[in-house]
């Protein structure tokens, strides 16, 4: 079968992400395939670059991945959605072959999405497995599309939803994504690179999506995998300069994140990385090996300066635990960067103020201040509206204080977060998450990177 996967994202902030997602894919479809990977990131009208490269490869099957549904409020409501209708409609007048969704936007909704956008299929989670198998099946002439786990199918007019397998996958077992199939974009303008040490969050924060994308269990790879993947990414693209650990959590379970921070040390690890990281769990000795490893900065969602907001937003820590946090970070040489989100259900302005000083208190390396949209006001003016109110004061407030925090960054506002700022940095030779370059490491850090 001729299968062209398709990465539709054309977000840019804060940097262009390889679709290592879509790459797992690929390279869990077996080789006896013919697999062509259609990125329209940089394509200047994506509609007419697929329908030119769906026409030239002919496919027996396109495969779209649907990466952000929403933007989180960069700058209001994205209209995601239409682009991804637009872009289905561009597939289907390019070739005749079936089209199927997956990804983690598409996974955080499926149901919706299969009834909005009406795609042929629809995978959600992880795609390792369902996705070869669903080849198969249509290879095989149709038959047996309910024996695969996590799909969607119509029967007629009637969609038809396959319950998700009871394990999640193995993942030891899977093969690395192909760097080398990756547009040198994402290199070269940019530098960064994804790398996956394991799957699954045990939290259970409540308005969190991640759990419904990659379970709660952790699943975890050997460290020696990891970084065996991490240099061959290197020698693959020499132009990487940087790496981030898309784990939800890298530092819980914390002896595997302190196991893959040792093995870096141990092979002389050289390139910068970032990760994400939670106060639970969050200890000296995990900071230093860190540290050791080359790690430059990692990204904690600490979502709020209020007890009763952290509580109702079940993140099992305090404000005393992030203060913790960044007094660890800060003694072992590990710049901090917080993201809040200001107005979440049920907080008035008054807890977005207390928030706010909460954050000149903590004074972290930097912070991002979020505001917070509901995915499901992509598909509801109503709520949408309902959630505005709140959105606009509490933007206002942001604006009044837009130039008081040099060190914070303001996407919606596009404070400290825009382009021009990113592009400006790279070309100064500044690589990695913007949020390091917002302030003077050596000024900060008690050690000096
Ligand atoms: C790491 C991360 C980031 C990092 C990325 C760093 C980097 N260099 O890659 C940073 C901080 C930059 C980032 C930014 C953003 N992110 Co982000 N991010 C994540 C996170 C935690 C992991 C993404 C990842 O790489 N996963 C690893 C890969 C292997 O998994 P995957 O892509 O999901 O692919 C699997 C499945 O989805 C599926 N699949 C994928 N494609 C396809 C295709 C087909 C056909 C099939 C069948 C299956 C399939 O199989 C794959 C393998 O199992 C997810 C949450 C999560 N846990 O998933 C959010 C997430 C993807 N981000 C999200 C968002 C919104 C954003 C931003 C728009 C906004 C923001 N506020 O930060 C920006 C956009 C950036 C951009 N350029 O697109 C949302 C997207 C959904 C939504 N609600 O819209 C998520 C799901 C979090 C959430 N809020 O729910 N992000
Ligand atoms: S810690 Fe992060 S990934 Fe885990 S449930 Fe909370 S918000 Fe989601």
């Amino acid at each position: 079968m001729k299968i062209a996967y398709v990465s539709g994202n054309r977000e840019t902030l804060p940097n262009a992400v390889v679709p290592i997602g879509l790459l797992y894919i690929m390279s869990s479809t077996p080789d006896h395939h013919e697999k062509v990977l259609v990125d329209v990131c940089f394509d200047e009208d994506p509609h007419e670059a697929l329908r030119e490269k769906l026409g030239a490869i002919e496919p027996d099957l396109v495969a779209i991945s649907m990466r952000n549904i929403q933007n989180n409020d960069y700058s209001g409501l994205s209209d995601n959605l239409a682009y991804y209708a637009d872009l289905i409609e561009s597939a289907r007048a390019a070739c005749q072959a079936p089209v199927v969704l997956g990804g983690s936007g598409f996974s955080v909704m499926p149901r919706e999405l299969m009834e909005h956008l009406k795609p042929d299929f629809g995978i959600f989670g992880e795609g390792e497995k369902a996705f070869p198998q669903l080849v198969e099946v249509l290879e095989n002439g149709g038959e047996g599309l309910d024996s695969i786990g996590a799909l969607f199918y119509w029967n007629d007019a009637d969609l038809v939803m396959t319950p998700r397998p009871p394990e999640f996958l193995d993942m030891t077992e899977l093969p690395f994504p192909d760097r080398l199939l990756v547009d040198e974009h994402y290199y070269n303008e940019w530098g960064i690179d994804s790398v996956q040490t394991k799957r699954g969050c045990p939290l259970r924060c409540n308005y969190c999506t991640y759990p419904i994308i990659e379970g709660r269990k952790g699943r975890t790879r050997t460290p020696a995998s990891v970084v065996d993947e991490m240099f061959a990414a290197l020698d693959a693209r020499p132009a990487i300069n940087h790496f981030f650990i898309v784990d939800s959590v890298f530092n819980l379970p914390k002896t595997h994140a302190k196991n893959v921070c040792r093995e870096l040390i141990r092979r002389n690890w050289q390139t910068s990385w970032t990760c994400y990281a939670n106060p639970l769990g969050f200890d000296e000795e995990f900071a230093e090996l860190a540290f050791e490893a080359r790690c430059t900065g990692m990204e904690i969602g600490s979502d709020s300066g209020c007890n009763h907001v952290l509580e109702k937003l079940r993140k099992g820590f305090t404000t005393d635990h992030i203060r913790r946090l960044h007094t660890i970070c800060r003694n072992a040489g590990i710049p901090d960067c917080h993201t809040f989100i200001l107005g979440t259900e049920g907080e008035t302005m008054d807890d977005v103020r207390q928030t706010i000083d909460f954050i000149v208190e903590l004074d972290p390396y930097s912070a991002i201040l979020m505001v917070w949209v509901d995915d499901y006001e992509t598909l509801d003016p109503e709520l949408r509206e309902q959630r505005l109110k709140l959105r606009t004061e509490t933007n206002a407030l942001l604006l009044d204080h837009q130039n008081d925090f040099p060190h914070w960054s303001m996407p919606g506002l596009r404070v400290n977060f825009d382009e021009d700022l990113f592009r400006a940095l790279r070309r100064t030779g500044r690589h990695g998450p913007v949020w390091q370059h917002l302030r003077d490491p050596a000024e900060w850090s008690l050690q000096s990177l």
